[in-house]
């Protein structure tokens, strides 16, 4: 008997979403839902057991029956000899060489529009965030004394572009690392010494007949994703906010609801801010707004969906009309006027979606094209940015006329706060005067805060649409985990209202909520994209700059997960972050379950080499508990496992002290 589908409220948890995937339901449109439960994955692929590395193959290596005797184990392998170990370690790094390409084609393409601007060439883009630039010019070798911003954005900008084509020595960025994580990865040969470099050499090391040690393949897996993190992805935060502006603290909101009828609404998916930004300012311009009301429209609407979403919204304050599994969903509302999509991310059913709706799907990207009939191609190029995005805007206004499906916006929408960049947490923990990390790392060491923990990453449809991020958040508030945040997780985080001051006092355990209300900061912290995820390592640098939690990341009392993964890009973080000293948990499936070696590896022996590993967990609550567990056995190596109780001493108890 076929298996009965699942209902909406059983694939979401988020009540627009599920509003969307019943209106879906009834207009006869299937939607990545569906096709989840529709396409089976493969048992072996899953489990990273499967190589297509050569035209021998496929060869699927299945998991080890029970009591699998030596011999047995000897003919599970691929037809060149392959064992399940080499096979499931190739698959892993390949994975990451896709995360790491991808986060750091970004970060080129960042550095090079800056590098334009820089020399003149890109007139749209300014030096928004002097400070910071001048702050980060050492880092990249620039020494700023006697030199004007020009010649040190100049400067900063060739070095940020070499560093991808680096071929010997170390890249410079890692050098921002606590000095004896950076000795460590010195001593573990696992410095990359260019960002591109590292990724070709997994490329060619994942080839048929090449390295075949899998202890060897993971740790150029280590190198390669730390060019991603301390590299190609901190290059793409760094960047962005000197020409964007370094995000501050404001408030938005988040989910479909953003959407407005009357309005022509434009939704932004993928994750270069380089066009985004110009959208932003192109639709704010009068001459676009009169334009849009002589189309009968009252207004212009921006929105976002995934990672370009937290670009702009943490500059802007641009809403976030949902996550990666809302993109169709958005289009379904009949509602959205032009979905202007970049790279990454973006469902390749959008284009046959578009054409049941009046919503114009406009690529931009000439590394990210589409096929199909309602696909429109407007390549965005940066010596003439501000009129592409003008083209964009005016191309949806023309479109408000032409809308033909039912409008359903569904109502839903929270309040958020968001704009966390480091130097914005230290602003807020300190003030004006004492910008400092030093009132988190009190509230570490008197047990208020039980700990840290970077909760980030996808949707995936295999999972119960938002469930896993919002159940495992929860948790870990609950239990004092002050939680920092990015990606997708970011928005499931938004949508459940866990972003405002007063969440901490619903959500979090007394003494989080105290020291949320006492600074002013939500207990789920938004630091941005999936490039910001550098973010979460330079605040965990200046945990351990600013003393007194060891003196290292993986001293700290912090873990890591991404409860709904999905992409490539997650698997390259999860390795930088784990390489980089914090304990990280996975949800739904891991991709080496094929070969216990490779587990052993991960789970346990990369603890002996880097003082962190990887684990894996289904059940997010349980995961969060891992994560708790963790975090404590942390606080007990540091002596800070009994919580003080603060005391007030009066002037015959300081004496005594004294004496
Ligand atoms: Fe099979 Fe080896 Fe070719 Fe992979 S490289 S497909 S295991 S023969
Ligand atoms: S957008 S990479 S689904 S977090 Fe960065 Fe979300 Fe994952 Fe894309």
């Amino acid at each position: 008997m076929a298996k009965e589908a699942k209902k909406p409220n059983e694939l979401s948890i988020d009540p627009a979403s599920i509003k969307m995937l019943e209106k879906a339901k009834a207009d006869g449109i299937e939607t990545a839902f569906e096709r989840a439960e529709r396409i089976k994955a493969c048992p072996i692929g899953a489990d990273g057991s499967c190589c297509k590395h050569c035209a021998m193959g496929p060869c699927r290596v299945p998991l080890p029956k029970k009591d699998e005797t030596p011999e047995e184990k000897k003919m599970r392998v691929g037809v060149c000899g392959a064992t399940p170990e080499t096979i499931a370690a190739r698959n892993f790094l390949r994975m990451i060489a896709a995360g790491a390409a991808a986060h750091s084609d970004h970060g080129r393409g960042v550095a090079e529009t800056f590098l334009g601007v820089a020399k003149g060439e890109f007139t749209d883009y300014k030096i928004k965030d002097e400070e910071k630039l001048l702050a980060i010019a050492p880092d990249y070798g620039v020494d700023t004394e006697g030199k004007d911003i020009k010649e040190i954005a100049l400067e900063v900008g060739k070095a940020a572009v070499a560093m991808f084509g680096n071929q010997q020595g170390e890249l410079a960025l890692l050098k921002r690392a606590p000095a004896k994580r950076l000795e460590l990865w010195r001593k573990l040969g696992v410095v990359p010494r260019g960002i591109d470099r590292e990724v070709v050499e997994i490329m060619h090391r994942t080839h048929m007949g090449v390295d075949q040690d899998y202890e060897n393949l993971l740790k150029q897996g280590a190198k390669s994703a730390l060019g991603d993190g301390w590299g190609g992805s901190m290059i793409a935060t760094d960047l962005q906010d000197v020409m964007f502006g370094t995000p501050k603290a404001l408030k938005s909101e988040a989910n479909l609801g953003i959407l407005k009828e009357g309005q022509v609404n434009i939704i932004v998916h993928g994750h270069e801010p380089l066009l985004s930004e110009m959208i932003v300012a192109a639709a704010s311009l009068p001459e676009m707004l009169d334009y849009a009301k002589s189309k009968g429209a009252e207004g212009i609407n921006l929105g976002g969906i995934c990672c370009t979403a937290n670009e702009i919204l943490m500059r802007h304050g641009i809403p976030l009309a949902g996550d990666f599994l809302q993109q169709e969903l958005a289009i379904i509302t009949g509602a959205v006027d032009a979905m202007v999509v970049d790279v990454q991310c973006i469902m390749q059913a959008l284009a046959n979606l578009s054409n049941c709706f009046h919503t114009k799907l406009i690529t931009t990207n000439v590394r990210g094209k589409m096929q199909g009939e309602g696909v429109l191609h407007i390549e965005f190029h940066e010596d003439h940015a501000l009129e592409t995005a003008k083209k964009i805007v005016t191309e949806a206004c023309d479109n408000f006329v032409n809308r033909r499906a039912e409008v359903m916006i569904p109502d839903e929408k929270a309040t958020l706060i968001a704009g966390f960049s480091v130097e914005e947490i230290k602003y807020q923990l300190g003030g004006f005067f004492r910008k400092s990390f030093r009132p988190l790392n009190d509230a570490i060491i008197s047990g208020r805060i039980r700990g840290l923990a970077g909760v980030v990453g996808c949707n995936n449809a295999r999972t119960k649409h938002n469930e896993g991020h919002v159940n495992m958040v929860k948790e870990l508030i609950k239990n004092n985990v002050l939680v920092v945040t990015t990606g997708c997780n970011a928005m499931a985080c938004a949508k459940a209202g866990l972003m405002t001051a007063e969440a901490a006092h619903i959500y979090a355990g007394a003494g989080l909520a105290e020291v949320c209300e006492t600074v002013g900061l939500p207990p789920v912290v938004h630091l941005g994209s999936c490039v910001d995820n550098s973010r979460i390592l330079m605040a965990l640098t200046e945990v351990v700059l600013e003393g007194g939690l060891g003196e290292d990341i993986s001293d700290i009392p912090v873990a890591g997960a991404a409860p709904e993964w999905m992409s490539e890009k997650a698997i390259s973080i999860g390795q930088y972050v784990v390489s980089s000293g914090v304990y990280t948990m996975f949800c739904n499936n891991f991709p080496t379950m094929g070969s216990p070696e490779v587990c052993k590896h991960l789970f346990e022996e990369m603890g002996e080499l880097y003082g962190a590993t990887w684990d894996f967990e289904k059940d997010p609550v349980k995961a969060a508990h891992k994560m708790i567990a963790h975090i404590d056995k942390k606080r007990e190596a540091l002596g800070i496992n009994v919580k003080k109780e603060r005391v007030l001493m009066d002037m015959a108890d300081r004496q005594k002290l004294e004496a």
